[in-house]
């Protein structure tokens, strides 16, 4: 990788873009991809082997997206392909029970401290809606508690003050939810337990869950100030209300029982994603026996889906889990992540470039701002101009990373010390460029 700016040809995934604008909103399946926060054409990409991703054009990226977080362990694993293809051999769908769907819920129960039982869907989203309308239905209320800069997917009602694409386009509260639906959900600022205290105060009996990011990674990364968690715990509990981990992106990433292990809370429903499909679609909720226990059939709560359990999908998650017993992968993940977390500061400094690096395991954001970001208002105070022109001398120097600053960098168990080392060489490079 070189730290020179080449430039590189982007005639294919130019010509795709053009193509894709005809015929799907946006010319992207997903807004974020779009490059719309960064500018510039979004890279096609065509293959991804370990850490490394190419493009329609043949350039080739050290990969710090890894889908969006799913891909803990990198592109195209052995393990992982090998059991996508002998699933498939037998037979791509079924809609009916299947063998490995109960093997991997077994799975996902012996990790997740809370998780007694679980429900597998296609995706974050669904498992967030879902859970959400299951809270409804044990507690018999309608109020949702959530946090601003706090993503959990594209459902109704959870698009109030919302991370990620939402926030990256300014559109935090989209158009299309009903006022009615929005209503019931309250956006309080992250990491502040008074406001917490406060909404309950006022509604004593009428919230039926509080679901947080135990660490929020959509607005970038915004770890829990201490004792953030355990007061959520304390309130829903003392109130009767339901308290929802939406790890989606934490879990399996920052622990194999995710951060709900990490700092030592059990919360009543977890939402899945991500990591568990091992870059298959693949969402899942699931938690207390009693809840779960009025999902449909065996309770009256509905939810279904033709692809749900799909066997490709749930032999790719059994293959991520078995990766997870390599008792070396958290710290060497961890390690590396601090190495560029360190390297990424130094760059900064040495170029005179205020930022904050936020790290939390294997994830992490370049915040540039000069102040600590602890909450939605922080991230928001970043210099998004400033982000985008880091981004493009990262791109053009063969790093990929997501493209906003209200994403979060993923490392996989792919990277190793000297692709983290050429990273930094790129950074810096990139960095000495904002200082003219
Ligand atoms: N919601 C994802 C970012 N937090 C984006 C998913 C995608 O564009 O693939």
């Amino acid at each position: 990788m070189s730290t020179e700016l080449h430039l590189t040809d982007t005639s294919r995934s130019r010509a795709l873009f053009e193509r894709a604008q005809q015929v799907l909103p946006g010319g992207v399946d997903s807004p974020v991809r779009a490059f719309r926060a960064v500018g510039g054409t979004p890279r096609f990409m065509v293959k991804g082997e370990g850490c490394r991703v190419q493009d329609a054009d043949g350039n080739v990226y050290v990969d710090y997206l890894g889908s969006w977080g799913a891909l803990l362990h990198g592109h195209a694993h052995p393990a992982i392909v090998a059991a996508v293809t002998e699933a498939a051999r037998d037979g791509t769908s079924f809609g009916t029970p299947t063998p490995r769907e109960v093997e991997l819920a077994e799975r996902v129960a012996e990790l997740v401290p809370s998780i007694e039982v679980v429900r597998f869907v296609n995706s974050g989203t669904e498992a967030t809606m879902s859970a959400l309308r299951l809270a409804r239905a044990f507690t018999g209320r309608d109020t949702i508690i959530k946090f601003d800069g706090c993503y959990h997917g594209h459902g109704d009602g959870l698009l109030v003050k919302a991370g990620s694409g939402p926030l990256s386009f300014g559109t935090p509260d989209s158009p299309g939810v009903p006022a009615a639906m929005a209503r019931h959900t309250l956006s309080l600022p992250y990491n502040d337990l008074e406001a917490v205290e406060a909404a309950f105060r006022a509604q004593p009996d009428g919230i039926a869950a509080v679901i947080v990011e135990p660490i929020a990674a959509n607005m970038g990364l915004v770890p829990p100030t201490p004792g953030f968690l355990e007061g959520l715990r304390r309130l829903t509990e003392q109130h009767g209300a339901l308290l929802i981990f939406d790890e989606v992106i934490t879990g399996f990433r920052v622990a194999p029982g995710g951060a709900q292990a990490l700092y030592g809370i059990r919360p009543d429903l977890t939402t899945l994603g991500k990591v568990l499909g091992g870059g298959l679609p693949v969402g899942a909720y699931g938690g207390r026996r009693d809840i779960m226990a009025l999902v449909a059939p065996q309770g009256p709560v509905y939810q279904a889906g033709t692809l749900s359990g799909n066997p490709l999908a749930m032999a790719a998650g059994l293959a991520a889990l078995r990766l997870l017993r390599d008792e070396a992968l958290y710290a060497r993940l961890d390690q590396l992540a601090a190495a560029l977390a360190d390297g990424l500061a130094r760059a900064a400094a040495r170029a005179r470039v205020p930022v904050q690096v936020a790290r939390a395991a294997s994830l992490l954001t370049v915040f540039f701002t000069e102040a600590p970001v602890r909450s939605y208002d922080d991230a928001r105070r970043a210099d998004t101009a400033r982000f985008a022109r880091f981004f493009h001398g990262l791109l053009e120097r063969g790093v990929y990373i997501p493209p906003s600053q209200f994403e979060v960098w993923f490392i996989s168990a792919a990277h190793n010390e000297y692709d983290i080392a050429a990273t930094v060489d790129a950074a810096q490079a990139a960095f000495a460029e904002l200082a003219d």
